[in-house]
């Protein structure tokens, strides 16, 4: 096999490895420079970027507001990954694994700090009373599904979207793996869909708000530059499950928020109040 590697006896980290990303990864944590995080006026701060795992809390957030949740108001503070912004002093106190989204709840005596999206929206589903139901077997299913998207979703970002958009090379053996593992998820989520309206059943839910920043976008062409790749066409019951839930208003203004790339009209780089979504998606051509 050409360029075939030994692995040394111990690996060290000696040079950047190429690809996009890798000036700010290293194999240490915690915090590299002083940095304090703003604080807003409302009791829930979000600290985050408009990727998919920032989009399942401001989509959640948005949808907790469309509800008429007053308590569910935010402030969304851009931390711009590229920039190592969650290697910060501030943003690390919130969540020791620097990756965005981060909350803190200053709604009581204390702050609460919340880390790790799916660890956000069960929080907020259990603050609020909605979109996790209290229905043992109901419960159940939407919790199956959520830590399948958790348990997933690497493959298909880490794995598929690193190898086939970001590494500095196209390598055969990995895209090959990954994409055999994405197309096989989205076969699940297909038949599943075959069988329910919304992921884990009638009811939408977390696992649907968790699900589709990842799949949903997939299967709508939205990531990676993939979509002739993938065959995202012949995921027919991933297609309308994305297309239905694509076009739920708190779905089309969460998933904006903290977001510095795209149209003019998706971009709202920090939200303090409801009027920030507004302004940008009134720039949107009709
Ligand atoms: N399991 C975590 C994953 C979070 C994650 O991977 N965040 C990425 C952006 S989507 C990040 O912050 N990356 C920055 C880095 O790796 O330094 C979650 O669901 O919250």
């Amino acid at each position: 096999m050409a360029n075939e590697y030994t692995p040394p006896k111990v690996w060290t980290m000696e040079e950047e490895n190429g690809g996009q990303f890798a000036s700010i990864n290293r194999p240490d944590s915690g915090a590299r420079h002083e940095k304090e995080l703003p604080v807003g006026e409302h009791p829930i701060q979000l600290y985050s970027m408009g990727t998919p795992n920032g989009q399942k809390v401001t989509i959640m957030l948005e949808e907790l507001l469309a509800l008429g949740v007053k308590d569910a108001e935010y402030d969304a503070h851009l931390i711009s990954i590229l920039d190592a912004d969650q290697f910060g002093s501030g943003f690390v106190n919130v969540n020791p694994n620097s990756k965005i989204p981060a909350l803190v709840d200053n709604s009581f005596l204390e702050p609460i700090n919340v880390f790790e999206s799916g660890s956000i929206l069960v929080y907020l589903a259990e603050k609020f009373g909605y979109f996790l139901p209290n229905d043992f077997a109901a419960r159940a299913s939407v919790m199956n599904w959520l830590f399948w998207l958790h348990g997933s979703a690497p493959y298909l970002g880490g794995g598929f979207g690193h190898f086939y958009a970001y590494a500095p090379e196209k390598f055969e053996y990995p895209i090959n793996r990954f994409t055999m593992e994405a197309k096989r998820q989205l076969d699940v989520l297909d038949k599943q869909l075959a069988k329910t309206k919304y992921i884990a059943g009638d009811e939408y839910s977390i696992a649907d708000i968790a699900i589709w920043p990842w799949y949903g976008a997939t299967v709508l062409g939205r990531m990676y530059d993939a979509a002739e790749f993938l065959d995202v066409e012949s995921y027919k019951n991933v297609r309308r499950w994305a297309e239905q839930i694509d076009q739920r208003e708190a779905v089309k203004r969460g998933r904006i928020v903290n977001r510095k790339w795209g149209e003019e009209w998706e971009q709202v780089a920090e939200r303090h109040s409801a009027a920030d979504i507004d302004q940008a998606l009134a720039k949107r051509p009709e």
